[in-house]
C-alpha cells in the first residue's frame, strides 16, 4: 500500500521496475567484481538452490564455488565486450548442472544460474531444433500480415507448449490489439480484443525494447532479495534491466492473478527501434518453466517475425509513395496550366485530389470563392470552418479525425466531415485546401473497461489493476479513420508545390506588367 500518496496511473508508470532489489527464485544471481570475480552481491535463495549461506560467499572469489571448467568458461566469456554472446554456458556446482548466463551492465557483472531443464520434445516427437527450422520456413512462406502473425503464434505455441499465444499489436496511442491467437480449446478467446495502454506502462515498454524476452514462470513465487541491497561499490541499487530473473512488479502480479494467468512470457516485436507489438504467451492452469535455449529459439522467432513485418511495411510504404508521386505530378501539372489561380487547377483533377490523401470530398477556398469535389459540407459550413481555421490554426497544415470534438458546429455535418485535413497557403488572408472524410461509427471490443484500468480499495488507497476482463464494447462516433503519416506528408508536399507554382505565376505577372 502507498499510504498518504496520491495514487494514479502516473505513479504506476514511475515504479522503478528495473531495480526491484529481488529476483524470481527459479535461479540465483551473483553480482561479481572483475577481474578477481569476487562476489559483491548474491540473491538470498542461494542457500535453497546451492545449499550455501550468502554470508559465506560475499566478498569471496566465485572460484571457491565453481569447478575449474565452469570458471574457465566464465572467464573466457568475460574476455569479450559482449560476454552475453556465450550464453548459455554449462556450469556445475557440486553435482548439479546449471545454465550460466552472464552480462555486464552499468559497471556491474551479473551471473545468473538456472538449473538445466531438459529440452522437452515437441509434438510429433520433433526436436526443438527441427521445430525451429520448420517455424522459420513457415514464417518466410507467409503471404500477408495475418498469415505471418497466425504462423508466429502457432509456432511459438508448438515450441513452448504455452496454453495461449497471442500476437499483440500496439497502435499510435500504445493501446494493444490481439491480432492472432493460438490457444488450448476451451479457453476464452482474446482474438480481436483491445487493451488500454496503461496495462503495460511506459517504463515496462522501455525495458521490452532493451531486452526482448521476459518470462514469469510462476506468478506465485516468493521474491528472493539481493544481498546486500545496495551495490558495495557505489551504494546504488543493482540495475536488473538485462537480468533474466528480474523480479516482477507486484501490480503486474495482481493483474495476472485477476486475469487467471499463472505464467507468462513476452517476446518483443521490434522494428525500427520501436515496439511494434509482443508475442504474448500465457499459461492458466500451471507454472511453465522453459530452458534458456528454448527461450532463445522463441526470441529468434520474434526477431524474424518483426523483420518480416518491417520489410512488408517498408514495401507497402514504397508502393504508396510511388502511387502518390504520380498523383502529385498530375496535380502540379494542373496547377501550372492555370493562368491565374493555381489552386483552381486542383479541382479539375478530382480523382487525383481525393486519391492523394484518401478523402471522399475536398474544397479549395480562395479569396472568398469556393470550389468543391466529392462529398462536402454545405458552402456556408465550409466558410465557417475556414473562419475557425484562420483564427485557431497558425500552422500551414492541420488534421484531425474527430472534428466535432474540436469544432462543435461540425456536429451538423459530421456524416461527411468527421475527418478534416487542411493546408493553408500564406497570403494576406490565407487560401485553403480542405479534405474531408465521413464519420465511420466503430465498435471497439475492449477486454474490460478501458476507462477504469485501476480500482481503489476503500480508504486505504491501494491501487489494483482492474478485476474484470469481461468484453466491454465502446462505440466510437464523430470520428473518421485516421489520416496516415504518408497521407499527411502528401498534403504537406502538395502545399509546398502550390506555393512554388503560385510564386511562379506572380513572377510571370510581374514580368508581363513591366
Ligand atoms: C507488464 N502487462 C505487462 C506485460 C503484459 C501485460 C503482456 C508484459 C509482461 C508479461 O509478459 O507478463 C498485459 N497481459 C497483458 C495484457 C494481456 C495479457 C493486456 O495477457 C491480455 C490478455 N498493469 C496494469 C496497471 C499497471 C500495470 C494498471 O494493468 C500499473 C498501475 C503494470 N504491467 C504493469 C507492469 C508491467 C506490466 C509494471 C511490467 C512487469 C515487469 O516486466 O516486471
Amino acid at each position: 500500500s502507498l499510504p498518504g500518496k496520491a495514487v494514479d496511473l502516473t505513479n504506476c508508470a514511475k515504479e522503478p521496475i528495473h531495480i526491484p532489489g529481488a529476483i524470481q527464485p527459479h535461479g540465483v544471481l551473483f553480482a561479481l567484481h572483475e577481474p578477481a570475480l569476487t562476489v559483491a552481491q548474491v540473491s538470498a535463495n542461494v542457500a535453497d538452490i546451492l545449499g550455501i549461506e550468502p554470508e559465506l560467499l560475499l566478498g569471496r572469489p566465485l572460484g571457491n564455488l565453481l569447478d575449474a571448467t565452469s570458471l574457465g568458461l566464465l572467464t573466457e566469456a568475460l574476455r569479450s565486450d559482449r560476454p552475453q554472446e556465450n550464453n548459455p554456458f554449462p556450469v556445475t556446482v557440486g553435482s548439479r548442472a546449471f545454465d550460466g548466463i552472464v552480462h555486464r551492465h552499468q559497471g556491474a557483472t551479473l551471473l545468473e544460474l538456472e538449473p538445466v531443464r531438459p529440452m522437452t520434445e515437441g509434438e510429433d516427437g520433433w526436436s526443438p531444433q527441427r521445430l525451429l527450422q520448420r517455424a522459420l520456413a513457415r514464417l518466410q512462406a507467409a503471404e500477408n500480415l495475418r498469415e505471418l502473425c497466425d504462423t508466429a503464434a502457432a509456432e511459438v505455441r508448438r515450441l513452448t507448449g504455452f496454453e495461449r499465444v497471442t500476437i499483440y499489436r500496439f497502435d499510435e496511442e500504445d493501446n494493444g490489439e490481439v491480432l492472432s491467437e493460438d490457444k488450448l480449446e476451451g479457453l476464452d478467446a482474446y482474438l480481436g480484443l483491445h487493451y488500454p495502454a496503461s496495462d503495460i506502462p511506459q517504463q515496462a515498454r522501455r525495458l521490452y525494447l532493451l531486452n526482448w524476452l521476459r518470462i514469469i514462470p510462476d506468478r506465485e513465487y516468493r521474491p528472493a532479495p539481493i544481498l546486500p541491497s545496495l551495490r558495495p561499490d557505489n551504494q546504488q541499487p543493482l540495475d536488473l534491466s538485462f537480468s533474466v530473473l528480474r523480479s516482477v512488479s507486484p501490480i503486474h502480479i495482481e493483474y495476472m492473478r485477476n486475469l487467471g494467468l499463472r505464467a507468462s512470457m513476452s517476446i518483443s516485436l521490434v522494428h525500427g527501434n520501436k515496439l511494434w507489438g509482443l508475442i504474448s504467451c500465457g499459461n492458466h492452469s500451471s507454472p511453465r518453466y522453459l530452458s534458456y535455449e528454448l527461450r532463445a529459439a522463441c526470441e529468434l522467432i520474434g526477431r524474424i517475425t518483426a523483420q518480416l513485418i518491417g520489410a512488408r511495411q517498408e514495401r507497402e510504404k514504397q508502393e504508396l509513395r510511388q502511387k502518390l508521386r504520380g498523383l502529385q505530378e498530375r496535380l502540379v501539372g494542373a496547377m501550372r496550366a492555370e493562368e491565374e489561380e493555381a489552386l483552381a487547377g486542383l479541382v479539375k483533377q478530382p480523382e487525383e485530389l481525393l486519391g492523394l490523401v484518401g478523402a471522399s470530398g475536398a474544397a479549395v477556398f480562395r479569396e472568398g470563392r469556393c470550389w468543391t469535389v466529392g462529398r462536402v459540407p454545405p458552402e456556408s459550413a465550409i466558410e465557417g470552418l475556414v473562419e475557425w481555421l484562420r483564427e485557431t490554426v497558425k500552422e500551414g497544415l492541420f488534421h484531425t479525425r474527430a472534428l466535432p470534438g474540436l469544432y462543435p458546429p461540425a456536429e451538423t455535418f459530421k456524416e461527411v466531415a468527421s475527418g478534416l485535413l487542411a493546408v493553408s497557403l500564406p497570403k494576406p488572408a490565407p487560401d485553403y485546401v480542405l479534405w474531408f472524410r465521413p464519420e465511420v461509427i466503430q465498435t471497439v471490443n475492449w477486454g474490460g473497461d478501458p476507462t477504469k484500468p485501476v480500482e481503489r480499495e476503500g480508504q486505504e488507497l491501494r491501487l489494483h489493476p482492474r478485476r474484470s476482463f469481461e468484453l466491454w464494447k465502446e462505440v466510437v462516433r464523430s470520428t473518421s479513420p485516421p489520416w496516415t503519416p504518408a497521407e499527411v506528408e502528401a498534403a504537406a508536399d502538395l502545399r509546398r508545390y502550390a506555393i512554388e507554382v503560385d510564386l511562379g505565376h506572380q513572377v510571370l505577372r510581374e514580368q508581363k506588367a513591366v
